[in-house]
């Protein structure tokens, strides 16, 4: 799980307590951090109001602690490095341990104090995204507050006047600091337990990187041509799968903090979008969809009964965005002889490879790859290769998993003859209609 550090010494301490002079603290709460990169188990309420916890996508939550009634949180905002996808490491700014930083969750009513520890070589803020907080807890550097500069704690204080799905991210270098992978979610549980209850309930944050293959660091003056696309700074096959319980209510909470929209599609049921960051959407304003654009900067939470068993695939519809890094020069050449053009390519790149003339299927070709990359179209499954990368996990909707039981339950058991299948039989002549002749004339029933 996480470890817990001894985080400040006496001298921080007192530079903090100049800074923000009305904490009543007697110190600085702990910050925990975290070295693991698949999900942690969900982090049930100890006290306060009950809720059900979320789960985050290749995360966790931020473990707090109660000063009278006050709710305390210790981020860090520091240097880590986020494994991709196994064979991918990058170097990011992100918090205790982990881009994106740990979820934060609390309960509608709650009086939260949020300390921020600045580890990293220039300053930073922390702006709390959708959230309704006094002008001067909005963490716009500049505007709002002094930015905070390497070495000191900042101490953000405020109510969370209402329940819903929201996003922290620095404002200060913004362009920057979002581009190495500072940003994390904030999830407000109603105080009424039995509002809108659901059975599981998943939350992720979409960013984007370039990361040229061979190399650590993203491009952070990228401003359109990202290469990886991830939830969670994670990317297929390194993205969780979303375990779930035949007839759970599930709900799926996606915050978008990368430079484009991403339109989310679930296979195999239709749901409803019944929250933003603007709060939640009434019942009679919900329609059922199979597919929810996420705009830039917003956060779409969609409701889905989960009644249909089997492994359906979760991912962003722009086709682009389901690979990694990809060779934006490659040529369509469907159709076109290759044998030229084998010569020709050889000539100008010795170790270059041309899109396949039937296609850019991948399953059966081996190819040399340069470090720290991942393959652009990867993964496998029971029936041979599933060629995705970037956005794209698996829903796995099982009638045996248990309430809280968050692990992958592996492939699906497909029931005897559910799977489409070849058909080798000669085909027989089946009555059809005539062009240009009324329906069913011909037809010998
Ligand atoms: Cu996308």
């Amino acid at each position: 799980m996480f470890s817990r550090r001894g985080f400040l010494g006496s001298a921080a301490l007192a530079g903090a307590s100049a800074i923000s002079g009305r904490v009543q603290a007697a110190s600085i709460p702990e910050a925990p951090t975290m070295d693991k990169v698949v999900m942690q188990p969900p982090l049930h309420p100890t006290s306060g109001p009950d809720y059900r916890p979320v789960v985050t996508l290749n995360g966790w939550s931020l473990p707090f602690r109660m000063n009278g009634d006050w709710k305390e949180f210790h981020l860090v905002a520091e240097p880590v490095v986020r494994e991709f996808a196994e064979g991918m490491k990058v170097n990011l700014w992100g918090y205790n341990g982990q881009s994106p930083g740990p979820t934060i969750e609390a309960v509608e009513g709650d009086k939260v104090r949020i300390f921020v520890t600045n580890r990293l070589p220039e300053y930073t803020t922390v702006h709390w995204h959708g959230m309704i907080v006094p002008s001067g807890m909005d963490g716009v550097g500049g505007l709002n507050q002094p930015h905070i500069e390497p070495g000191r704690t900042f101490v953000y204080e405020f109510e969370m006047k209402k329940s819903g799905t929201f996003m922290y991210h620095p404002h200060s270098d913004e362009m920057v600091q979002m581009a190495m992978g500072m940003m994390g979610m904030v999830v407000v549980h109603p105080r009424d337990p039995n509002f809108r209850p659901v059975d599981r309930d998943y939350v992720f944050v979409m960013s984007t990187y370039r990361v040229d293959p061979g190399t650590y660091l993203p491009q952070v003056n990228e401003m359109t041509d990202f290469n990886m696309w991830t939830w969670n700074s994670r990317v297929f096959p390194g993205i969780d799968p979303l375990p779930v319980r035949l007839g759970d209510k599930v709900r799926v909470r996606i915050g978008n903090l990368s430079m484009t929209n991403h339109p989310i599609h679930l296979h195999g049921h239709s749901f409803a979008v019944t929250c933003t960051d603007g709060g939640w959407v009434p019942e009679s304003a919900q329609y059922p969809e199979t597919t929810t654009d996420v705009p830039v900067g917003a956060v779409r939470v969609f409701d889905v009964l989960a009644d249909n068993p089997g492994d359906w695939a979760f991912h962003c519809h722009k086709s682009h965005h389901t690979m990694n890094a990809m060779g934006h020069e490659v040529r369509n050449l469907i159709g076109v002889s290759r044998k030229d053009l084998a010569k020709a390519v050889g000539k100008l790149a010795p170790d270059g490879m041309a899109m396949g003339s039937t296609g850019m299927a991948m399953g059966n070709m081996e190819m040399p790859a340069p470090d720290n990359t991942l393959p652009m179209m990867t993964g496998t499954g029971q029936f041979g290769p599933i060629e995705m990368g970037g956005m794209f996990t698996v829903m796995k909707i099982r009638e045996d998993l248990a309430r809280d039981d968050y692990r992958d339950p592996g492939p699906y058991k497909f029931p005897q003859g559910t799977v489409a299948y070849e058909v080798t039989a000669p085909a027989a002549e089946p009555a059809r209609q005539e062009p240009g002749s009324p329906p069913m004339k011909n037809m010998k029933m």
